[in-house]
């Protein structure tokens, strides 16, 4: 459903016209505008993190206006795919005869303690000859998907692409002898995806002195210094991922893994200065070393608030394995693909959804149709997740359990999958789970509450729309919480608002046409519009403000 008005916000054409006002709509128009102003040209900011550091990211150099715009894309895009390939696929999560239960595929080397000369000779038989580029990335697109992030080098130490710097490779050591990360840039490219590529640069299982995390080395093959492997090996792997794939303008991140302490700042430093020599490409958290990175990643959640005023990404698996097992089928449903993406864009993440595709280079059809089924909804709806922001309606949708923990022992929150709401100027899109039914509140202290005043009188810092580091800070102190509970009900063929402070003045109105039911599933996405009566007073109110 999407709550709009249908002008800029900023103008409100047809106001007497309806003999209708909102405060609560004037309360989304005027937010919105803040949300998108232009940032001003301000001096480099230096993050905390920067100090303890001997080699600065290049972002923290950058003004806020300039780290928005190198960072824009991501935020735009929302949903991206993972793909987690590698030799560990060929085995398919079943070693010796015994299947690999309660781990994902990728880490079979690991969990079984497989030794390094038997793992690496998995590469003499992987020839994935149906791996077609292309078709990954058609589907991809099909699927909605803007970016997509796939496994360069995971854990195992493999690189699925040509490497001079190490042998063990799909070029050097197997019978396809192709890169396929050149293929898929190539595609991407053509098509307009953004690419990025995952490294694992702590955890190397083959390579002498790489970590290993859940027990340590089991293999004396994968003895030797840290610091060497990440000077021989992980270096000179960067560069050639960083440098190799420029005529496609690839990759747009990198997507780094499970630091541990042997990254030491020093380490890490060293690989920042080679990303300092690539601006714009993005890099996640996990580098190690202390470093913060530009997103965070949550894994296999979402966190009950998002990050506010910080960019972050949930990673997950479409079954519950990163990389492909064959009897792996747990596969969650269309429907809640759909609701965590919602859920997230309604939070201000991005959803990197995983797929694994087959030694033979196949993506799993069941994987395959779920991502195409997001995407069919997405071509109608997509309007409410591409480059939104967190939605007004600030409910919590859920509750921290009484009785039931999370993995760290913590209260587990359990979500309420009515409704989420995302907005962009002058319009809000609340995507409805349960019709009828669904009750929306604005009544609580999330974002919508900074700037709500029941009376009518708003406050509108921009920094609290302004989606940058910077800005998130500022977001969280101003909160306020309103007095009032207004409501905006839906009932069985209309939505009405219950609004203590302002019944008189809104009315939503539902175009006839615009109901948009996506055949099966039970996610829906309604267009509404809001009239005005009388401009709102919060152009006055923002310049105070400033
Ligand atoms: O150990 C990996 C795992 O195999 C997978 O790659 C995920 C994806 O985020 N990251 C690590 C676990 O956090």
């Amino acid at each position: 459903m999407t709550l709009k008005n249908d002008s800029n916000p900023r103008t409100f054409p047809g106001l007497a016209s309806r003999g209708l006002a909102a405060l609560l709509a004037v309360v989304f128009a005027a937010t919105f505008s803040g949300c998108h102003s232009t940032p001003k040209t301000q001096p480099a900011t230096k993050t905390s993190s920067t100090a303890q550091h001997p080699v600065e990211p290049i972002k923290d150099t950058m003004t806020p206006a300039q780290r928005d715009a190198r960072i824009a894309w991501w935020r735009q895009a929302r949903f991206g795919m993972f793909i987690h390939w590698g030799l560990y696929a060929e085995l398919a999560g079943t070693w010796n005869g015994k299947r690999l239960e309660n781990h994902p595929g990728e880490w079979i080397m690991n969990r079984d303690r497989i030794p390094v000369a038997d793992y690496k000779k998995l590469a003499a038989t992987f020839d994935p000859t149906k791996f077609n580029a292309d078709q990954w990335v058609a589907m991809a697109k099909a699927s909605g998907v803007k970016y997509i992030v796939i496994t360069a080098k995971h854990h195992d130490g493999f690189a699925m692409f040509n490497s001079a710097a190490n042998k063990f490779n799909i070029v050097d050591a197997t019978p396809f002898k192709r890169d396929p990360l050149k293929a898929l840039a190539i595609a991407c490219h053509k098509q307009g995806i953004k690419l990025g590529f995952y490294y694992s640069q702590d955890q190397d299982w083959t390579a002498p002195g790489g970590a290993a995390l859940r027990g340590g080395h089991w293999d004396k093959a994968q003895d030797g210094s840290f610091a060497e492997y990440v000077h021989t090996k992980v270096i000179p792997q960067l560069k050639e991922l960083l440098n190799n794939y420029q005529g496609e303008d690839a990759p747009d991140e990198i997507w780094f893994d499970t630091p541990t302490k042997d990254m030491t700042p020093e380490l890490a430093g060293e690989i920042v200065a080679v990303l300092n020599k690539h601006p714009n490409v993005l890099w996640n958290n996990r580098l190690g070393g202390g470093y913060q990175g530009d997103f965070e990643t949550p894994e296999q959640h979402i966190p009950a608030q998002g990050y506010p005023g910080k960019n972050w990404e949930t990673c997950m698996t479409i079954n519950t394995t990163w990389g492909y097992k064959s009897f792996d089928t747990d596969f969650k449903s269309t429907e809640t693909l759909l609701q965590n993406l919602i859920d997230i864009a309604s939070k201000g993440g991005n959803y990197l959804l995983n797929v694994g595709p087959d030694a033979t280079g196949v993506i799993p059809k069941p994987e395959r149709d779920r991502m195409l089924a997001i995407g069919k909804w997405l071509k109608v709806n997509g309007d409410a997740i591409y480059g939104t922001q967190p939605g007004p309606f600030t409910d919590q949708h859920g509750a921290y359990s009484t009785t039931k923990k999370d993995r760290k022992g913590n209260p587990r929150w359990v979500p309420v999958w009515d409704w989420r709401a995302t907005a962009k100027p002058g319009t809000v899109y609340v995507s409805i789970f349960e019709w009828p039914h669904a009750t929306f509140s604005q009544s609580n202290q999330g974002i919508y509450a900074g700037r709500y005043k029941p009376q009518g009188a708003q406050v509108f810092p921009k920094r609290e729309w302004h989606h940058g580091e910077a800005a998130g800070q500022s977001a969280r102190s101003n909160r306020q919480r309103p007095s009032a509970a207004d409501r905006i009900v839906i009932d069985k063929d209309s939505l009405a608002v219950h609004a203590p402070q302002s019944a008189q003045q809104v009315q939503l109105q539902r175009h006839d046409h615009a109901v948009r039911v996506l055949e099966e599933h039970i996610v829906l996405s309604i267009d509404i519009s809001i009239d005005y009566l009388a401009e709102p007073t919060h152009p006055a109110t923002e310049k105070k403000e400033d």
